[in-house]
């Protein structure tokens, strides 16, 4: 089989995950609560890295497996992550005011509106995924086992609850650590795991993809602390300063600068040793995992 180079992966992949999103969120409901479509397309498809999806689909192209079959995960991925930037941005939260380059959904809709709208993706997802064409029945309990595994209390939840439980209290860098593997990296080792899923992988190898997503998301977290302290509101595309406001700890306020960028390079090596681990060669995801430590927004 033909090599897919990283270019013409990231043209093609971010355009099926593009369309397949619009067409998910209904457009043209005329429900008592079509709003609710509304508000979810203004998250949804504003424009973000789409990073989790471009995961998923890329260890699919490495093991061969069709991209109809990973479409609907890497989509059910990225309504998760949307809904956790929705909720995490609301007043009871961070109460920040600008996400993907736009005000954030409470800024434009009411708040409980904002709120409905995170609960409905978060469901949504499991809905799409449950009713997936062309996988199996076993590979939808696997694809929802992991799902509802790293967006709960081991992963994104309880990541959260780490990080607002602390505000303003000093934090070690072990706990620090353990808030960026639940609130960032576990989504990232999911996007990983559904990829291996749908390409029917042995459980050796999705252990080795779970293993370098949480490596590399703790990396990509740590990139996010020191661009939220280096870049702009304007180049982010988000609200920046919010953590040092509220006195969250962060890799900054940890490590320093440097000595995050150093963890950081050390975690992106720890990362691909464990896809030179895995029985094929994934150059995708090599570059992906690059692209996600040597970031600027
Ligand atoms: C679970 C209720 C609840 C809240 C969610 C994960 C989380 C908790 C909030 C998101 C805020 C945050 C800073 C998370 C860390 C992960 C992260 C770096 C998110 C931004 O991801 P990008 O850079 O964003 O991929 P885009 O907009 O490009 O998709």
């Amino acid at each position: 089989m033909k090599k897919m180079e990283i270019g013409p992966f990231l043209v093609k992949a971010s355009t099926q995950i593009e369309e397949k999103l619009a067409q998910l969120i209904p457009s043209q409901e005329r429900e008592a609560y079509s709003a609710l479509f509304a508000s979810a397309r203004y998250s949804l498809l504003s424009p973000g890295k789409r990073l989790r999806p471009l995961l998923v689909l890329a260890v699919a192209e490495s093991y061969g497996a069709s991209w109809d079959q990973a479409l609907i995960p890497a989509c059910a991925i990225e309504m998760i992550h949307t809904y956790s930037l929705i909720h995490d941005d609301l007043p009871c939260m961070d109460n920040d005011d600008l996400r993907r380059g736009k005000p954030t959904l409470h800024k434009v809709y009411p708040e409980w509106h904002a709120l409905l709208t995170g609960d409905y993706l978060l469901t949504y997802a499991f809905e799409i995924v449950a009713s997936a064409q062309n996988v199996s029945a076993e590979q939808k309990i696997a694809l929802i086992r992991s799902l509802s595994h790293h967006a709960g209390a081991s992963g994104m939840i309880g990541g959260q609850f780490i990080d607002l439980a602390n505000e303003g209290k000093s934090v070690e860098w072990s706990l620090l650590e353990q808030m960026h593997r639940g609130k960032t990296a576990s989504l990232i080792a999911a996007a990983l795991e559904c990829g291996g899923i749908v390409a029917h992988a042995s459980h050796e190898e999705i252990s080795l993809l779970t293993q370098a997503g949480l490596t590399v998301g703790v990396a990509f977290q740590l990139i996010d602390d020191i661009l939220d302290e280096t870049s702009t509101s304007e180049e982010l595309g988000k609200s920046i300063g919010s953590d040092r406001k509220k006195q969250k700890a962060t890799a900054i306020s940890v490590l320093g600068i440097k000595q995050a960028q150093d963890v950081a390079e050390d975690l992106l090596k720890t990362a691909k040793r464990c896809l030179d681990a895995l029985s094929r060669p994934t150059p995708l995801l090599r570059s992906l995992f690059e692209q996600m430590t040597h970031r600027r927004k």
